[in-house]
């Protein structure tokens, strides 16, 4: 069985992350063109640091919920049956238990060197603008897909959803393309669709199936559903 997981900031929201479009979200206290596009970067780089500084400091304080851990269980079972995607940049499903997960909007530890394009490991600070240990240039942004980029993996990405028997939709207000578009592909290729997020999103016509309520409720029930045939 082939299951493709998309997450976003929902699954997240129980941990003490902030969503991006809930009225306590990440946007409320700045606006998405001030800090989510290459333009506001440009225009204020030590304000968008800043922000992202401040966000990557903050997975010090917050651990995975049940809903991050019950999809590493399923990992442990299903191994490459099962293809993890999120939009999120915390690390929560890696310290939740699952070993492969494909961050297609980047990753809050690590650095992206503008100057050679290298990709590093990092837990500090970026707004002093450090030097990139690959290549000393003083040019590290977040590693992180804004609007107008490419997001990563997007080949892999396709190419799994392209043979999922199933697709998952978890905690995401399916506003933002390409991911919101999955479904889409997902259920045109074959696969079974379902959608488990608080409340219905905004391509919920788009499921076959969805359910509504906590991700730290849904998902291990979800999960326990598909282990149980399986004798877990
Ligand atoms: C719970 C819960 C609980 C809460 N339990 N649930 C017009 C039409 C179509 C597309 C476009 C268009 N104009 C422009 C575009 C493209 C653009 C786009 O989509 N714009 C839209 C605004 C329309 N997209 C892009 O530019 C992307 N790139 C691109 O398209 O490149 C072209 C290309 C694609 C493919 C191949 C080749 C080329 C890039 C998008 C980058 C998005 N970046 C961000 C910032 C990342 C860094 C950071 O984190 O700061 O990604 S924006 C932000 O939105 C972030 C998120 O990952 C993303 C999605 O947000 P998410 O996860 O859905 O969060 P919320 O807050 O919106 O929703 C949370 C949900 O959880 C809610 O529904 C809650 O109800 C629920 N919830 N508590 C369960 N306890």
């Amino acid at each position: 069985m082939n299951i493709v997981v998309l997450t976003g900031a929902g699954i997240s929201a129980e941990s003490g992350v902030p969503t991006f479009r809930d009225a306590d979200g990440l946007w409320a206290g700045h606006r998405i063109e001030d800090v989510a596009t290459p333009e506001a970067y440009e225009a204020t780089p030590t304000a968008v640091q800043h922000f992202y500084d401040e966000r990557r400091r903050a997975l010090a304080d917050v651990t995975p919920n049940p809903a991050h851990v019950a999809l590493g269980r399923l990992e442990e079972v299903l191994g490459e049956g099962l293809f993890l995607v999120t939009q999120n940049i915390d690390d929560l499903h890696e310290r939740g238990g699952s070993q492969q997960v494909a961050h297609m909007h980047g990753e809050l530890l690590s650095a992206l060197c503008r100057s050679c394009g290298g990709r590093s490991h990092w837990t500090d600070d970026l707004y002093d603008f450090p030097p990139c240990p690959r290549c000393g240039m003083p040019e590290l942004r977040p590693d992180v897909v804004w609007f107008g980029e490419v997001p990563y993996g997007m080949d892999v990405i396709q190419g799994r959803l392209m043979r999922a028997d199933l697709f998952v939709s978890i905690g995401t207000s399916g506003a933002v393309y390409p991911a919101a578009g999955f479904v889409q592909m997902a259920a045109a290729c074959g696969a079974r669709t379902l959608e488990l997020n608080l409340e219905p999103s905004e391509g919920t016509d788009f499921f076959a199936e969805a359910r509504h309520g906590r991700a730290s409720e849904l998902v291990p029930a979800w999960v326990d559903e598909v282990l149980h045939p399986l004798g877990f």
